[in-house]
This record gives structure tokens, C-alpha cells and sequence, in this order.
């Protein structure tokens, strides 16, 4: 097992530990703001910046996909959005020199933590084969040596072009368009490790794999059920929707093994009694529940629905929905007729009384949203799980109606528009011929790979070549040690990013990383300003135009990289001229809207104010474009998880302060953790339990098929309130113990919130010095 000397920034020196809170807020004040922006960017950076995020001529903020306000306020970002944003825009640029003094090896023990504070990346560099350094290159140079290693490959299959979701609507369309023309599906993106379960288990029940509210629909929802997300730290703007539905009337529950500050308790500052008053107690049912266990939850309160029904017949389903718009109820209510109550306590942790308790607020409400994140999706169950979301709404009728429906909250800020391009390994048949239509060359038909096969694709020598269009996908995808071994046995690894991340530093035998533009900049093609556009997680449409000058002269858009790579990989092989949109993003905008169904007429109507929200059948009509035309009720075999005695479930979560990989402080405010990522969440009955105590150290070592010791060293212990047999751990510290295989069913999405651990007690670990470590 590896022991060597943990770096200092990953350190656990200075943790403290106090009581996690209950409370969270929202919105923060702009005087409160920005004071810390201040800090980070200078005045007029802070000032520019904060002032035009999410406002309708500004730009889109990138920390969540989390949909604006018809009414924006002065101050329309959150805590967490203003530290992405002083990341971004804090005007420090790598200088020249430091890849000369920093060898890759070197640079591969650091953190993810110091990577990230190095400062903006701000021209191409190049790492030949057998070398230990990157060294600055002309983007020319940059893009012949592209052109040469996929050009190189005897099949297009052979390379795989990741995407991460910050990337926009015209960079994703023109990249998907080059990777085609190219000859490849090889299009994994982040979405394959995040709502991939939704998209399948909705593409199958409803026929749209996305959220079937607007925005206006919270604040006439009688009842909004919170699963498995934690919006205190992950989509902080939508506490205050919460905020207003409550007010309205509306009853909220949220269901977590932890009980998320935010979750329980908001204050909201930018009115006079949130910043002094007690806030307003948001949950009116928080269920505790076990990891996985909500598939299970989510059959026993359907089955009370049925039940309801039987009881008293004609009044508790909505029966002209069920006989319209559905198919396969029989078979389902059939199917529930059989659960075993036992076996659902067993799976959730729950009493049967607090099912009851939900059962009745379901019953009595005639509008009900439920919303879900990682907590649901992220299980070997979660398409079924999400499918028995569907059952439980389709019941009555809570979709196509106000106020009613699924809404699976998206994470990266354009990764549901970046789906809507083209971006996916499997875009349906019709997708692909409108593309051959639009374009006149034929795109390949065959699936491509997704994250998790394009590590095995690297691993066992298939895939010589990556190019990754933002993300860290060796540290966001699971089994870090596979993943790393994997990336180094390519060819060449390409990074289009903004900051140094560890794919970065952990690459192939030729690496190159191609600096480019972000959110807050001001992109400027032949002259002229260009904007971008971005579609939330509830599918409004609309524009993004930074406020600030280029961080530095020589740093491209993300179009400009995609049209000039196609430039030097395709030359005129297909009839694009990649040239002429690299160069007018509206050229582009003209291609989508031929391409993308709902964009018609896209160029006029993403210059209206508030942009535009996209078609949804289900939503808007209750037309479902299944395969059978109707919403489908489905049957899904329960599976609960055993804990074997002596073993823990453990989930990997996301810190208040970090966004995804990249860590902005070492604290977690609101779980009352500082100073430290690198600890374990455990419920004190388990450590008494288990013999363990507070503050100890432990090796946690994950259980797999596969017989593979997975090890992540010395933990620090924090006695913490989840669910009994449940722990917690960041991500991605704790990817290393993800097996690869470990996936979701159907959706492969890696199953990072189910991960069976034992503990081995541990000595404390040992730190290299502070050297180099930039406070
Ligand atoms: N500040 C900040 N904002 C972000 C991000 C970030 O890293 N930082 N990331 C963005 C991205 S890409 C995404 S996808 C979203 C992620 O948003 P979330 O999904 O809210 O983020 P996670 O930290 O993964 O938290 C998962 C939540 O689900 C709960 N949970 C885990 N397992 C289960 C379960 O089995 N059942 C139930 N009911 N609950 C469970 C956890 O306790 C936790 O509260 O946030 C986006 N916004
Ligand atoms: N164990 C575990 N693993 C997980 C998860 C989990 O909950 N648990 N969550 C999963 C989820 S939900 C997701 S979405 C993935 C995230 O996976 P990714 O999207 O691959 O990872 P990020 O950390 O969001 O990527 C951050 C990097 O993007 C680059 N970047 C930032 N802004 C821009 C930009 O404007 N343009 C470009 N080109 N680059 C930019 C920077 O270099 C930055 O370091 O991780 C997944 N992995
Ligand atoms: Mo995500």
C-alpha cells in the first residue's frame, strides 16, 4: 500500500470539527459579497463580474444549472457562484517560466487544491514523448500535432473526446459536428457520471429525459419532495424558489441520510429579517434515510396510494390521466400488491409511520414536484429507482399539469444544452440524418464509447488518443488508480481548459493542454463580440456574454480551438467551413437551428430578453414520445443492499467549497468541517459499534467483486449524524475506491454514493513541508 507523504494542502493539521448546522443561505447580499471578490479579483473585476452574472444582458453564471428568475435581483448569484466566479477571473496567469522550473513529475503530487491556485492557464504548451516538461508551443505546432496523431490512427474509434458541462451550446455543437466528421461517436461527457440514470429511466417512462417544470411551477406546487440533492451547497439560488413555494403554501420533505443544512433551515439575507431572524424552516418532514434505500420508499408509498384507492375506490387516482395518457398501470399496481413492508424498513431505515406520514402529504396534495441530484442517481439501482419517481406521479397525474412533475435538478451549468448539441455517444438515428442533411457528409451510425468505457478503452490499448473539452476526467471518474494508468498509456491527452486540474499532470505519452476563455471573458472573433448561449435544467434557453478583457492576448475561445483543430485535422474533407463559423458564432446558431429541433429560428429568438424555454411534450401537451406513445408505468424487483456486520455504506460527496474536482478552500461550513477534506462521516452508533472513536485515523479499504484491495489511507474520523450504517467521504478524494465496474444499471453511470467499506485502524499520517504551498 502506497504511504508516501500525503502533500500539505491535503492536510488534516489544523481540522476542527464542530456541530453541523441547520441552516443555510441562499442569496447573499451584494455588500456582503463583495468584500471576498474583492480579495480575489481587485474592485473592478469583482465589481464587472458580480454585476452582470445571471442578469439578461450578463452572463450565465457556471457554478449549477440552476434556472434564473423571470424577476432578477440586484445581486442574482449565491456564496458558491461568487467563489466560482473569483476562481475563474482572479487575474493570476501561469507564468512562462513555471514550466520550466516544475518537472510533470513534480507537479503530480500535488493537490488538486494547489493545482487549481496556480492561476490562469495562458498559452499552449506541449509535452513530447519521453519527456518530464511541458513546454510553451505555437498554436499552430499545437494543432499539427493533432492533426498528425488522429490522422495517424487506423480507425476513427481509436480516439475519445470527453466533454465536460461548462462548454456552450455553439463550442458543443461545432465539436460534435468535428468529432463526427471525423468518424467517431466516441462523445463521453461528464453527464455519463452525474444524470445519465435520469435520462434513461425518463427517456423510457416519459420520453424526455429532462424536467417537465419551468421555473413558475415551485411557487404553485402544493407539496415539493426533495430527494437525494443537497441545494444548501450545490444549488444554493434554489432555496429561495423553496422560500416563495412555501410561503405560497407549499409543503416541502427532503429525504437524505444527512441532514443538509439548507435542507432544514434557510435564511435568506437579502431580506431584513434573514440576516437576523431565525430563517424560515423549509422541511416540513425530513426522512432520514438509508444510502439506496429510496427505491424501496418509493414503492411502499405508491402502494399506499393503491391502497388509498382501494379503500375508498374513484377518489385518490387520477383515472381519466391513467387511461389517456398511460400504459402498463395494471401490471404495475399488480407487481406492488406484493411488497413486503419488512424489506422496505430494512432498505430505508424508515418507521412505517413516517411512509404514512409522507403517504398522507402526497394524498392530500394536488400538485407535487419531486426534484433529485447524485443522491439518486449515482446507485447500481437508479434507473429503476428514478422509474418508480415516474410510477409514483403518473399515480395522479402530477405531470403536464402546473405546478407538477419530475425535475431533475442538472449540475454543470450547460451540461443539459451540451445533451441537446449533440453530445452523447448514442444521438438518435433522426439527430444523425439531420446532420447529414445539413452538412451533406455522412456521419458514423455505430454507438460510441462513454466515460466509463473510454477508461477501459485506454486501459486495454483501443484508445490511443483523448482530447478533452474542459473537465478533469481522471479525477472525476471512478477507480482513480485504473483511471491513471489508463490515461498514461495513450498517445497524446489534449486539456482545452482555463486551470490546471490532475489530467493535467497525469497524461499520455504526449500531452498538450490548450488554454481557453471562460464564462466571464469577453470573447471577440475577427473583431466582433460574440455571445454564447446555455440551456438550465429547466430547459430555458439563453444568452451569455462576459463582461471582462481576455485574461491574456494568446488564449482562444473554446470555437475558435474546435474550428481551428477541424481546420487542421479535416482540411476540406467534409463541405464545412470551419473557418467562416469559427468566426461568427450567429453562422453556427443558423446550422443548430436547422439541426436541433426547438431552436428554429434561434438567432432572432435568443436576442429577446429572456431567451426561450425549449418544447417539452410531456410538460406542455402530455404527449409522450415513448415507444408506445404513452407514459409508461413500470415494474421494477426491489433489491435491497445488505450491510454485512462489521461493514459501512459509504457515499462520496461534494464540500461547500469546492465545485466538483476543484477545491477553493479546504472547508466544509455548513457539515462544521475545517481545514480538511481528508475524513470519514460516521454515525456514533456505528463507531461505538464498530470500536472506533472520534478523531482516530482508518484505512478504509471498499469491498468489490473483483477481489481488488481498494485502499484510501488515513482518514480522520468525524463522529457525524447520517443514517445508520452510512458514510460519507469527498469526492474526489475518494474516487480511488469506486471500482470501475461499480456502475449503475442500464445507464453505466458510476455508482459513487454505494460503496461497501471496512475500516482498518491507521496511524496518523505524515506531511511533506509547506514548500511551495501558496497559503
Ligand atoms: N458548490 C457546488 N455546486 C455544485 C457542484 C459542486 O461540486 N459544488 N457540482 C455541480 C454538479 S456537476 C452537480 S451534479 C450537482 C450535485 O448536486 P448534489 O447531488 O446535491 O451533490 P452531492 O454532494 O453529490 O450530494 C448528494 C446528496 O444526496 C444525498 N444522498 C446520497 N445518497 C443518497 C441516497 O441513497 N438517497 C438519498 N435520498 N439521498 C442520498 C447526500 O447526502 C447529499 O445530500 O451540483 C452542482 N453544483
Ligand atoms: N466519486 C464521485 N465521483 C463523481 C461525482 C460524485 O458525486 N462522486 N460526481 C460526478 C459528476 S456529477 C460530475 S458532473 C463529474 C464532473 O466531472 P468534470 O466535469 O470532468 O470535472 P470538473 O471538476 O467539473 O472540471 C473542472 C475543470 O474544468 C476546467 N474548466 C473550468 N471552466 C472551464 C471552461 O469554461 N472551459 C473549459 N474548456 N474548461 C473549463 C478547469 O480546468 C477545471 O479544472 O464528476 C463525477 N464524479
Ligand atoms: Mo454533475
Amino acid at each position: 500500500m502506497s504511504r508516501r507523504k500525503r502533500p500539505i494542502e491535503d492536510s488534516d493539521v489544523d481540522i476542527s470539527v464542530s456541530a453541523p448546522k441547520r441552516s443555510a443561505a441562499g442569496l447573499p447580499s451584494l455588500s456582503e459579497t463583495l468584500p471576498h471578490a474583492m480579495a480575489d479579483m481587485g474592485p473592478s473585476r469583482a465589481w464587472k463580474t458580480l454585476r452582470a452574472v445571471n442578469q439578461k444582458d450578463g452572463f450565465d453564471c457556471m457554478s449549477c444549472a440552476w434556472p434564473d428568475p423571470p424577476e432578477r435581483k440586484a445581486a442574482e448569484f449565491c456564496e458558491n457562484g461568487a467563489k466560482a466566479i473569483g476562481w475563474e477571473a482572479e487575474p493570476l496567469k501561469i507564468p512562462t517560466q513555471f514550466w520550466a522550473e516544475n518537472t510533470l513529475s513534480a507537479l503530480e503530487s500535488k493537490s488538486e487544491y494547489w493545482l487549481g491556485q496556480q492561476g490562469r492557464l495562458v498559452e499552449p504548451v506541449f509535452k513530447a514523448a519521453g519527456s518530464d516538461h511541458y513546454v510553451p508551443v505555437s498554436w499552430d505546432r499545437a494543432f499539427e500535432v493533432v492533426a498528425r496523431e488522429l490522422n495517424g490512427l487506423e480507425n476513427p474509434d481509436h480516439a475519445t473526446f470527453y466533454t465536460s458541462g461548462r462548454t456552450s451550446n455553439e463550442a458543443a455543437f461545432l465539436y460534435q459536428l468535428f468529432v463526427r466528421a471525423y468518424g467517431t461517436n466516441n462523445l463521453p461527457d461528464c453527464s455519463n457520471m452525474c444524470h445519465e440514470s435520469t435520462g434513461v429511466a425518463m427517456g423510457a417512462t416519459v420520453g424526455v429525459g429532462k424536467s417537465a417544470i419551468t421555473y413558475a411551477d415551485f411557487a404553485q406546487a402544493d407539496l415539493i419532495i426533495i430527494m437525494g440533492q443537497n441545494p444548501g451547497t450545490c444549488h444554493p439560488r434554489m432555496l429561495t424558489a423553496l422560500e416563495e413555494a412555501k410561503e405560497a403554501g407549499a409543503g416541502i420533505v427532503a429525504v437524505n441520510p444527512l441532514p443538509e443544512a439548507g435542507l432544514i433551515n434557510f435564511r435568506n439575507p437579502q431580506r431584513p429579517r434573514g440576516l437576523v431572524g431565525k430563517g424560515t424552516d423549509l422541511a416540513d418532514q425530513y426522512l432520514q434515510i438509508r444510502l439506496a434505500g429510496d427505491m424501496a420508499l418509493l414503492q411502499a408509498l405508491s402502494k399506499r396510494v393503491l391502497d388509498a384507492e382501494r379503500a375508498a375506490p374513484g377518489t385518490v387516482l387520477d383515472r381519466t390521466f391513467i387511461d389517456e395518457h398511460c400504459q402498463g398501470f395494471v401490471g404495475f399496481a399488480a407487481h406492488l400488491a406484493t411488497l413486503n413492508e419488512r424489506d422496505v424498513l430494512t432498505a430505508t431505515g424508515l418507521t412505517s409511520a413516517d411512509i404514512d406520514d409522507l403517504a398522507a402529504r402526497y394524498l392530500r396534495a394536488e400538485k407535487v414536484i419531486i426534484t433529485w441530484a447524485m443522491g439518486i442517481t449515482q446507485h447500481k439501482k437508479a434507473v429503476p429507482t428514478i422509474k418508480e419517481i415516474i410510477n409514483l406521479l403518473l399515480l395522479r397525474g402530477n405531470i403536464g399539469k402546473p405546478g407538477a412533475g419530475p425535475c431533475p435538478i442538472r449540475g454543470h451549468s450547460n451540461v443539459q444544452g451540451d445533451r441537446t448539441m449533440g453530445i452523447w455517444e448514442k444521438m438518435p438515428p433522426r439527430f444523425l440524418e439531420a446532420i447529414q442533411r445539413e452538412f451533406g457528409f455522412d456521419p458514423p451510425r455505430n454507438p460510441g464509447v462513454d466515460a466509463v468505457d473510454s477508461i477501459k478503452g485506454m486501459r486495454d490499448g483501443g484508445i490511443k488518443v483523448l482530447i478533452a473539452l474542459g473537465g478533469n476526467l481522471v479525477h472525476a471518474i471512478s477507480d482513480t488508480t485504473v483511471a491513471e494508468a489508463a490515461l498514461r498509456k495513450t498517445r497524446l491527452s489534449v486539456q482545452i481548459s482555463t486551470k490546471l486540474n490532475r489530467s493535467h499532470v497525469v497524461v499520455g505519452e504526449q500531452a498538450l493542454i490548450l488554454p481557453t476563455l471562460g464564462r466571464t471573458e469577453i470573447d471577440r472573433q475577427g473583431g466582433v463580440k460574440q455571445f454564447v448561449t446555455v440551456e438550465d435544467t429547466v430547459c430555458a434557453v439563453h444568452r451569455s456574454t462576459g463582461p471582462l478583457e481576455p485574461i491574456a492576448p494568446n488564449v482562444l475561445s473554446e470555437v475558435a480551438i474546435v474550428s481551428r483543430m477541424a481546420q487542421a485535422v479535416l482540411g476540406d474533407k467534409v463541405p464545412v467551413d470551419w473557418a467562416g463559423l469559427g468566426r461568427n458564432y450567429d453562422a453556427i446558431r443558423d446550422h443548430i437551428s436547422r439541426v436541433v429541433p426547438g431552436f428554429e429560428d434561434f438567432n432572432a429568438r435568443i436576442r429577446e430578453e429572456d431567451g426561450f424555454v425549449l418544447p417539452h411534450g410531456p410538460r406542455d401537451s402530455r404527449t409522450f414520445p415513448t415507444a408506445t406513445g404513452k407514459a409508461m408505468f413500470s415494474v421494477n424487483e426491489l433489491e435491497t443492499i445488505v450491510i454485512p456486520r462489521g461493514r459501512l455504506l459509504l457515499q462520496t460527496v461534494r464540500s461547500h467549497d469546492q465545485f466538483n474536482t476543484t477545491t477553493y478552500t479546504l472547508n466544509d461550513r455548513y457539515r462544521g468541517i475545517k481545514k480538511g477534506r481528508m475524513v470519514l462521516l460516521v454515525n456514533p452508533s456505528d463507531l461505538a459499534e464498530l470500536g472506533f472513536e472520534d478523531g482516530g485515523y482508518v484505512d478504509v479499504h471498499s469491498e468489490a467483486d473483483d477481489g481488488v484491495d481498494r485502499v484510501l489511507p488515513q482518514l480522520r474520523l468525524v463522529s457525524y449524524p447520517s443514517a445508520r450504517g452510512c458514510a460519507a467521504a469527498y469526492y474526489p478524494e475518494a474516487n480511488v475506491l469506486v471500482p470501475l465496474d461499480s456502475t449503475a444499471e442500464e445507464s453505466n453511470t458510476p455508482a459513487s454514493k454505494s460503496v461497501m467499506i471496512r475500516l482498518e485502524p491507521a496511524a496518523a499520517p505524515v506531511y511533506e513541508t509547506a514548500a511551495g504551498h501558496r497559503g
